[in-house]
């Protein structure tokens, strides 16, 4: 067994995302559950905010390393353990993957985040049927030119037939859209590589319904 520790949530995507490079990678950490409802939510903590003032998962610690931000933690998992790269090193490729997995890691995915969802609710007077819509629109916003990207990058996964950081990203979000509803008809393109990737045992064995913390219905 490593060193590293992961801290997450099992319906974290930021975590899921750690999660898949890690598997992809074959490194073997252990998992801290940071439960984001439980009691208000473990990330306000002061335990947890000692590992991470901004109080949100991932925390990566390997050693005397303690990172947040996935595409960070990914960028150091890239630069310790290259045998398997989530951002290639080719100039065609390269700077194009990072552009596609920020479209979804910086571009969507913090606008449909809990504490926004939970200001919305408190400070907004959103309705849960208003904070369904908010959801769905930000992911609908980003899919739509997502979509049109893949179109032309995509073979088997986001870019070409190699999987990459993008592929990372695109599952777990794809997750999070299904899990508010969002309808990917007008999107066949995230479908088919989504798809592809969640046949892979890196991808289904980093789902949120896989992990030990999962909470599923009965
Ligand atoms: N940009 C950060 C996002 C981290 C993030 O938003 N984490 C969410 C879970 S996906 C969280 O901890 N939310 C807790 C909250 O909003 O209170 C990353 O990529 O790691």
């Amino acid at each position: 067994m490593s060193d590293i520790t992961l801290y997450g949530y099992w319906r974290s995507s930021a975590a899921y995302r750690v999660r898949i490079a890690l598997n992809l990678k074959g490194i073997e950490y252990q998992q801290k559950s940071i439960h984001l409802i439980k009691d208000g939510g473990e990330q306000h903590s002061d335990a947890f905010k000692q590992l991470n003032p901004s109080e949100l998962v991932p925390v990566l610690v390997d050693g005397d390393i303690r990172l947040n931000q996935s595409l960070a933690i990914i960028d150091y998992l890239d630069e310790q353990y290259p045998d398997v790269l989530m951002v290639p090193k080719e100039r065609e490729t390269r700077y194009l993957v990072k552009a596609l997995a920020q479209d979804i890691a910086v571009d969507i995915h913090p606008l449909n985040n809990l504490r926004v969802l939970q200001f919305l609710s408190s400070h907004g007077s959103f309705s849960d049927e208003m904070k369904n819509q908010w959801y769905q629109h930000w992911i609908e916003v980003g899919f739509q030119s997502l979509e049109k990207k893949l179109e032309r990058t995509s073979g088997k996964y986001c870019v070409g037939d190699n999987i990459t950081l993008v592929d990372v990203c695109l599952v777990p979000q794809v997750y999070n859209a299904e899990r508010f509803n969002v309808d990917l008809s007008p999107f066949p393109v995230i479908r088919k590589v989504t798809a592809s990737l969640r046949e892979i045992a890196a991808f289904s064995q980093a789902a949120p319904e896989a992990q030990p913390d999962a909470v599923l219905p009965k």
